[in-house]
């Protein structure tokens, strides 16, 4: 049975199914194969527990170097062709597809108009079945008192046809009937042909009832996601990226979590779908949100934030795409910015909100979902990348930052110019009735592993005493390639020389870095130990991160090897080492250090 609906505020039909039992799906199979049938899936033996849990960061509109990036533009028919041909097996139970190397440029040329491989996607089906990752504690859980039902809302622009109907698919085929009253889909004004009408027939067969809204013009997803949760007829609104695939058991715990507390926005534990194999590859566990002066989501990863008496924890952020909430908080809270456009920042807008204004976010970790997680965005942004993020980010910094908000301009002055734009006067007015807390009661009690100048004893450059030789972070996403070194201070222009001295006696720098010290591990026993300062992840509870800082002789102590921070001149390289050494007057100069505060108050 297809219902046709018309609506006024979109301008297309609306498609409004229940099963009935015209198998089209078959037709759509018999689509043109580019893979040859006789294609032999790897025999390689795969161990999903076993499998290296991994930490992706959301990068949306980030160009890396990638070894598939390519500029090829599909011509029209290659871009509207749905070439999905499942073969039997193909990336069963998360596994990953390994496609022959002379496929390579195939995978190539696709690769640009989605941002992951393509074939990889076509060739398993719709319907793979998922590993059970959830922990033993998680599986016996029994949940017999959800009243609820969920709306499950997945927007899209232009996803590929595979994709998007394995998210459909994995929520059908994984959630219990009795728990989901609906899908909605949101198609934000994309143009791919087999997104039309194909689509529409598609689920119109689907067992579960779905709908699907399209909105007239390309808006991004703020505007797509509200009108799917106005459009939702449930308690409970569940939002999906349209590239996700849930496990078993994902559902339950959230609902739950729901049941007991009204005010809350509970989010699944993302796992990794790989953007060139389709590896269903799990997160770190205990990992949550932050964000950095430039308005990044990040995630962290720490078992800081797990929780005693429950088992949901808190994240002072979340990444945005997955999460549940009542329909009737959503839109108490006053649902999201619609001056946002298409991507970028109602994350964060979200979650300050939220916590701000009396709710909490949490994550569920016995609710797992799969994200394909891209490099880059495959999408064009009408009116240019940096105008729509930075307008939305210019929105997310005036209506939260209260007194930080110049210190965010000067570490990211393009966004400045947006504020004049751009008029936030409704969503301050929404602060003030709702009587939300500000951004330093955030810092302070929901995010105290925050890189903000608060709650500190300096904030500002390390330098080394009579010179003009600064401590220098060079740190990459997650971590990465950090490297500390003693260089040329120079006149601020990136957060690398600027350090938080914080009250727990950590010495904090970007992307939650800590400097820390270790002992180096000689292979000759006869050689003293050597021990050494680098940056590593925030722990919090190792000793040796934590430092502290003689006012009289200017020494800078590590707690846990009572080692001073100290300058060396490297002969061969005329360098500086850092090192860590016995603190000592004799070594004065080479272990006096200033820290010059800054005042980040203008
Ligand atoms: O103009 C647009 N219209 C859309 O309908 C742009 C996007 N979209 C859709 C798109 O098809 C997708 O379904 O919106 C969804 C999100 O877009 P992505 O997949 O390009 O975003 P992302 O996964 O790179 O980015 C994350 O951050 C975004 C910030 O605006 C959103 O909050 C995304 O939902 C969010 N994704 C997740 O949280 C998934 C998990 C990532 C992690 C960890
Ligand atoms: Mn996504």
């Amino acid at each position: 049975m297809v219902m046709l609906y018309y609506e006024k505020r979109v301008e297309n039909v609306i498609f409004f199914s229940f099963n009935n039992n015209i198998n089209i799906q078959n037709q759509l199979h018999n689509n043109e194969r580019y893979i040859r049938q006789n294609y032999q899936s790897s025999n390689k033996s795969y161990d999903f527990a076993k499998s290296m849990p991994t930490m992706e960061v959301i990068v949306g509109y980030i160009r890396k170097d990638d070894s598939y990036q390519n500029n090829v533009k599909l011509k029209p028919f290659e871009l509207n062709h749905n070439n999905y041909s499942p073969i039997k097996g193909e990336g069963d139970l998360g596994r990953p597809v390994n496609v022959p190397f002379n496929y390579k440029h195939i995978i190539s040329k696709y690769w640009s108009a989605n941002q992951f491989n393509l074939l990889a996607s076509d060739i398993i089906s719709v319907d793979r079945n998922l590993s059970d990752v959830r922990s033993n504690k998680c599986k016996n859980i029994i949940y017999d008192s959800i009243s609820s039902q969920a709306s499950v809302i997945i927007i899209f622009h232009n996803e590929a046809w595979s994709t998007l109907i394995r998210t459909i698919r994995s929520v059908i085929n994984r959630s219990p009937r009795r728990l989901i009253h609906e899908i909605i889909l949101v198609d934000d004004a994309s143009d791919r042909e087999f997104l039309g009408q194909t689509l529409e027939l598609f689920i119109a067969e689907l067992e579960i009832m779905a709908k699907l809204y399209r909105m007239p013009q390309r808006s991004g997803l703020v505007a797509s996601r509200l009108l799917g949760a106005e459009k939702a007829n449930s308690e409970i609104l569940i939002f999906l990226d349209s590239h996700c695939e849930c496990t078993p058991g994902w559902l339950e715990p959230l609902l739950d979590r729901i049941n007991s507390k009204k005010n809350v926005v509970i989010c699944p534990v993302i796992d990794v779908i790989k953007d060139d194999t389709f590896e269903y590859s799990l997160g770190l566990p205990n990992t949550w949100g932050g964000f950095n002066w430039k308005m990044q989501f990040r995630w962290y990863n720490s078992k800081i934030r797990t929780n005693k008496k429950r088992l949901t924890y808190d994240t002072p952020t979340m990444a945005g795409g997955l999460f549940a909430i009542r329909k009737d908080y959503f839109q108490a809270i006053g649902t999201y910015d619609d001056e946002m456009t298409i991507w970028g920042g109602e994350n964060l807008e979200l979650s300050f909100r939220v916590w701000q204004c009396g709710g909490s976010i949490e994550i569920h970790p016995c609710s797992h979902v799969g994200h394909v997680f891209r490099k880059n965005s495959p999408y064009t942004f009408p009116g240019g990348v940096m105008p729509n993020l930075n307008r939305n980010l210019a929105r997310l910094i005036e209506v939260w930052l209260d007194s930080y908000k110049n210190f965010a301009y000067f570490i990211s002055p393009d966004i400045k110019i947006f504020k004049y734009l751009t008029n936030i006067s409704s969503r301050i007015d929404l602060k003030n009735k709702l009587h939300c807390k500000n951004f330093d009661w955030y810092l302070q009690n929901i995010y105290p592993e925050n890189y903000f100048p608060n709650n500190y004893t300096y904030f500002g450059k390390i330098i080394q005493k009579n010179t003009n030789l600064c401590l220098n972070a060079k740190v990459g996403i997650n971590g990465l390639y950090s490297q500390l070194s003693l260089i040329e201070c120079h006149k601020l222009k990136s957060t690398n020389q600027l350090f938080i001295f914080k009250k727990n006696g950590m010495i904090m720098t970007e992307e939650f870095m800590c400097l820390d010290s270790y002992e180096l591990q000689l292979k000759n026993p006869n050689i003293m130990l050597e021990h050494r300062i680098v940056l590593r992840l925030c722990d919090y509870s190792k000793s040796s991160e934590k430092w502290t800082y003689d006012y009289k002789t200017n020494q800078l102590k590590n707690i846990w090897n009572n080692l001073c921070l100290t300058v060396e001149k490297n002969n061969f390289t005329s360098l500086w080492n850092l090192e860590m050494k016995k603190c000592s007057v004799t070594r004065s100069t080479q272990q006096s250090w200033i820290f010059s505060n800054i005042s980040w108050i203008t």
